[in-house]
């Protein structure tokens, strides 16, 4: 299935009309408190999110897996997916292939279909958190960290062939995440098991090509429940140093303990240069993949807060990757991944409303008051008709769910895929 411009913009001219009140009261009061609001309008139409290769289909947890019909069954049908998503949104032009999950066997032809769509190749993801059928060595006990040098070596070389396949594709960007770590006291020791984490990381950051990026991700707990190796910012900020001005740090929002102060982890990272990577997502309980923006929605405008602070003052951090990792548990996947870009948008708009200027004055003259009527007033902004426009003047439907639903595309990928198709991936 695909969606044209003609289709867009025949669902915008059914839909403006009634938004355009909203639309135009918004401008005028912006406009009227000396706001540019051309040039928020821009960064919106300017904010491209990729998608993971392993978002499109049902996710599932331990207990089990809910399939949803018409799900992608070939990376080529995740990218028409993907391509469809940003027919409708304009703000997801770009993918994330994990592989062995998703290993692309015609590049040729996977480029084309990525590029028909207007899609570019983002950050490549490593997986050495799985056995893979042929393998001779078992990630069981570790990858990178593994005390058998053969193990370290086999997660060394796949982490090497990902770079190979993402400078076929285009991408420039590696991003590691490990499972690797223990479930119990004393079965690891922590700091070999760091030091052989660290010597793994140099290797492969020291055979990528000179324009890469290599993104270290961290996450405090799970597979393994005692204790992970890569456990936190800290962590993670140590061994991009180590590796090299090339290696940065991956902040994924489900990676925290309960009430971790992300947005001060972001805004240190930012400061020092080292915040390469930024991964989507919400929870509740630990690192629960939900809707971006569905449960702590405050706390995500304050992370965008620190984040455009950083944008405008840390010429030192280079632009970040941004990725949603969400996974669809019950929701259809499309429609989960409209929902967390419309969040991640209202949240970055949001933040661009911060007057920084009287925030600064407020903070020097130590008014905490004033400091919190600034942030909150911003916050309790309804910025949902700026979007609308910026999706109107930026090709997209105003109004991208709506028009996912009044497509009927769930329905069409059903009669054109069927209901059992079962996509790869988590
Ligand atoms: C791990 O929890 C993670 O956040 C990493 O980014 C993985 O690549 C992704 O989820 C999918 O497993
Ligand atoms: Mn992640």
């Amino acid at each position: 299935m695909k969606i044209t411009t003609d289709d867009i913009s025949g669902f915008n001219k059914k839909v403006k009309s009634s938004l355009e009140p909203e639309i135009d009261f918004m401008v005028n009061r912006l406009t009227a408190k000396g706001i540019a609001v051309d040039k928020i309008i821009a960064k919106i139409i300017d904010f491209q999110v990729a998608i993971p290769s392993w978002a499109l289909g049902a996710g599932g947890t331990r207990f089990g897996r809910f399939s949803y019909g018409g799900e992608p069954a070939s990376l080529e049908q995740k990218l028409d997916d993907i391509g469809l998503l940003h027919a409708l949104t304009q703000s997801a032009g770009a993918v994330s292939l994990h592989i062995p999950w998703d290993i692309p066997t015609d590049v040729q032809a996977i480029q084309e279909i990525a590029a028909s769509h207007g899609i570019v190749f983002d950050a490549m993801n490593s997986n050495t958190f799985q056995d893979q059928p042929d393998a001779k060595g078992s990630y069981r006990f570790g990858s990178l960290n593994s005390l058998d040098k053969a193990v370290r070596q086999q997660a060394v070389e796949h982490n090497k062939e990902v770079v190979r396949i993402g400078e076929r594709l285009g991408s420039k960007s590696l991003t590691v995440w490990l499972a690797d770590g223990a479930n119990f006291p004393g079965q690891l020791n922590f700091q070999k098991a760091l030091q052989n984490t660290e010597e793994s990381l140099k290797e492969i950051y020291n055979a990528m090509p000179q324009d890469w990026k290599l993104f270290i991700e961290y996450k405090p707990y799970e597979p393994n429940f005692y204790s992970t190796t890569i456990q936190d910012w800290g962590t993670s900020f140590m061994l991009a140093n180590a590796c090299g001005s090339r290696a940065f740090t991956l902040v994924d929002l489900g990676h925290h303990l309960p009430n971790t102060n992300i947005e001060q982890i972001v805004a240190t990272l930012m400061y020092k240069g080292k915040l390469g990577g930024f991964h989507f997502n919400d929870s509740k309980y630990g690192d629960d993949d939900v809707t971006v923006g569905s449960i702590k929605p405050y706390a995500l405008f304050l992370i965008f807060n620190e984040l455009v602070y950083g944008m405008q003052n840390n010429p030192q951090n280079p632009y970040p990757a941004w990725m949603i990792d969400a996974s669809h548990n019950i929701k259809d996947p499309l429609e989960d991944l409209i929902q967390s870009l419309d969040a991640i948008l209202i949240a970055y708009t949001q933040a661009l409303l911060v007057d920084q200027d009287a925030l600064r004055q407020a903070q020097e003259a130590n008014d905490v008051v004033k400091c919190q009527e600034i942030l909150q007033g911003a916050y309790r902004t309804d910025v949902r008709p700026l979007i609308y426009l910026a999706r109107a003047k930026g090709g997209a439907a105003i109004n991208p769910l709506q028009a996912y639903r009044d497509f009927k595309i769930r329905e069409t990928l059903i009669k054109e895929r069927g209901m059992k198709t079962k996509a790869t991936g988590l």
